[in-house]
């Protein structure tokens, strides 16, 4: 799919732009990029459809991005991208991807030292260099040398939100081929986890040949690592590799299990076999030398004496234990929520209107949507002080004359500041229908101090979500310390819901937290983030998240209807 390339070229150009201190340029590029990352449907395809126009009407993507998207369908290239890496030979986008490295350093760092990639950065920054410059110091150069040893721990790796829809492509690709009589998403990917290290594919074909002939020879493909008869392993161009396998029916279900893993999972469930007398592998469940079970994956668990258990919970982390004793949770299902808690729009750093999200959240079935543009200390997303957001409910209270079939409700994610306090006052706050807070700065403090600032912000009886109670960004920022069995003992009793950030980048609270939370019967909200209308699909990332942390309907509370939903909330305001 072209979207995920020229959502990268783009998050590039807006870096490059802004380097040369380009005005307004490099915001429209970032929010295109946004857009075109979440987008559904191939640019291709619409182009094809609808041409120029076409492209012109995706939300965020005016004329001259339109027409770059159009250069690149025709000709694979950029012009006005060709240009900028010419003027600046510097590699961006790996740089920008250090924590705490933007392109105002990126800049001072190529003018100053010649620095133009991750290497010549880590080289300068460990012979002292950087802390010389202009605004630097030690402190800093320390943080930029753990943001690049935390960038090599995840080497290799790319977001379930970046490989998933890669994944949904090639199989849909392949179930189109003629001989396949089925095929399915194995691996990591099967599993929703949050970082994937390579596509797994199995196939059911009577032509073996015809399947590695039409996988191997995909434009995705960068490199052919081995081909086999009926097996083959590739490097995409998107920095992925794939397997592919194609297996005889009997064996088909024995083999989704087997290549679903998690690998933990499978090393307890082969034990389990073994216990009760049966051999496991990926071929069959076998008694003796007797096949017992193999076609059918949820066969497998029942003759084990398992009911089946949906892939997110294959952790090993007592789903065996459960599905013996019939006692697995009924799990939130994929398309049960009812609304988003958490969306900006262009009020503050969002690419869309309040009305533009509103309209999307109606076309997707939502009965509400939460509108949570930042608030003042965030100056840089252009954060709303107390006027703006009373004039921001009254253009809401106007919108919701308007439309109807979606609810729009008035909120903010406002910032909790380094003390615990929040930075809009309270007789602006008890206003909103529904109050999120969150962490946005000072991510290193001690445990017991940033425990003690996030508990301040929960007891606040104004507060109802905490939004991404970690604070991590993933492959790029570690979570901030917390404890948190007291964070959750609080959330539980002052009725403060934690969020489950669906963003791929985030995914916060993750799912071994949830089914921590959950014991101390904290409830969740499950949003978005969304920056673009586009991204407001992100929501079964996050349901992902609830369904390995064993979360149920009950306590999700944007599955409940509204009304539910408002009792529940806090009501001393
Ligand atoms: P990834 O690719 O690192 O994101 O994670 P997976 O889980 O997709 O791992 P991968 O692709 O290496 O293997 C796919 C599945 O195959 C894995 O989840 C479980 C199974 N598997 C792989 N190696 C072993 C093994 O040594 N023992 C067992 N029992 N299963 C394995
Ligand atoms: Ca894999
Ligand atoms: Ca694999
Ligand atoms: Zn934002």
């Amino acid at each position: 799919m072209l979207n995920q390339e020229l959502a990268k070229i783009f998050f590039e150009m807006s870096l490059l732009l802004e380097m040369k201190e380009v005005a307004f340029k490099p915001r429209a590029y970032e929010n295109a990029a946004h857009t075109l990352e979440a987008l559904e449907e191939d640019v291709k395809d619409i182009y094809k459809r609808e041409g120029l126009k076409g492209l012109d009407a995706i939300p965020a993507v005016g004329k001259g991005i339109a027409r770059d998207i159009e250069d690149f369908i025709r000709t694979g290239r950029i012009k006005e991208y060709e240009r900028l890496k010419k003027k600046i030979p510097v590699d961006v986008a790996g740089l920008s991807s250090i924590e705490g490295v933007g392109p105002k350093l990126i800049k001072t760092l190529y003018n100053t030292l010649k620095i133009r990639k991750v290497s010549d950065l880590e080289r300068a920054a460990h012979k002292g260099k950087l802390r010389d410059l202009p605004r630097m110091g030690e402190k800093l150069e320390a943080k930029i040398l753990k943001g690049i040893e935390f960038l090599k721990t995840s080497h290799g790796r790319m977001l379930l939100g970046e490989a998933r829809p890669i994944a949904l492509m090639i199989l849909g690709r392949l179930k189109k081929v003629k001989s396949v009589e089925d095929a399915k998403l194995a691996g990591s990917v099967r599993r929703w986890q949050e970082t994937i290290g390579d596509l797994d594919f199995l196939v059911i074909a009577e032509n073996p040949k015809e399947v590695i002939r039409t996988f191997t020879s995909m434009p995705e493909v960068a490199h052919i690592y081995s081909t086999g008869k009926t097996k083959t392993m590739v490097r995409l161009r998107a920095g992925i590799d794939a397997d592919l396998r194609i297996l005889p029916k009997e064996s088909f279900g024995a083999a989704i299990q087997y290549f679903t893993g998690s690998k933990d999972h499978n090393v307890a469930l082969r034990k389990s076999a073994i216990k009760k007398g049966f051999k496991l592998n990926e071929y069959g469940l076998y008694r003796g030398k007797k096949l017992v079970a193999g076609i059918d994956e949820k066969d497998i668990y029942k003759k084990l004496g398992l009911d089946w258990m949906s892939p997110e919970m294959r952790t090993n982390t007592g789903e065996i234990e459960a599905a013996q004793k019939h006692k697995l949770p009924n799990l939130i299902e994929y398309g049960a929520l009812k609304g988003d808690l958490q969306t900006q729009t262009n009020w503050t750093d969002g690419a869309n209107s309040i009305e533009e999200m509103a309209m999307e959240a109606k076309k997707m079935g939502h009965e509400y949507i939460l509108i949570t543009d930042h608030t003042k200390s965030l100056a840089m997303t252009g954060g709303a002080d107390e006027k703006k957001l009373l004039r921001q409910m009254k253009e809401i209270d106007r919108l919701n004359k308007k439309m109807s079939g979606i609810m729009i409700l008035k909120g903010a994610e406002v910032n909790i500041m380094k003390d615990g306090s929040l930075d809009i006052s309270d007789s602006v706050l008890s206003q909103l229908d529904i109050v999120g807070a969150s962490i946005h700065s000072h991510f290193t403090m001690p445990e017991k101090e940033q425990t003690a600032r996030l508990i301040r912000a929960i007891e606040n009886p104004h507060v109802d979500i905490i939004f991404h109670p970690t604070g991590r960004s993933l492959m790029k920022r570690e979570p901030i310390r917390l404890d948190f069995d007291g964070v959750f003992r609080v959330a539980k009793k002052t009725r403060t819901i934690l969020e489950i950030n669906a963003h791929p980048r985030r995914l916060d609270l993750n799912g071994e937290l949830v089914r921590k939370a959950k014991e101390y019967g904290v409830k969740f909200a499950i949003s978005t983030d969304a920056h673009a209308v586009s991204e407001l699909h992100y929501l079964d990332y996050g349901i992902a998240q609830a369904r390995r942390g064993w979360a149920t309907k009950n306590d999700i509370i944007n599955a409940w209807p509204l009304t539910t939903l408002k009792t529940f909330l806090k009501k001393e305001r």
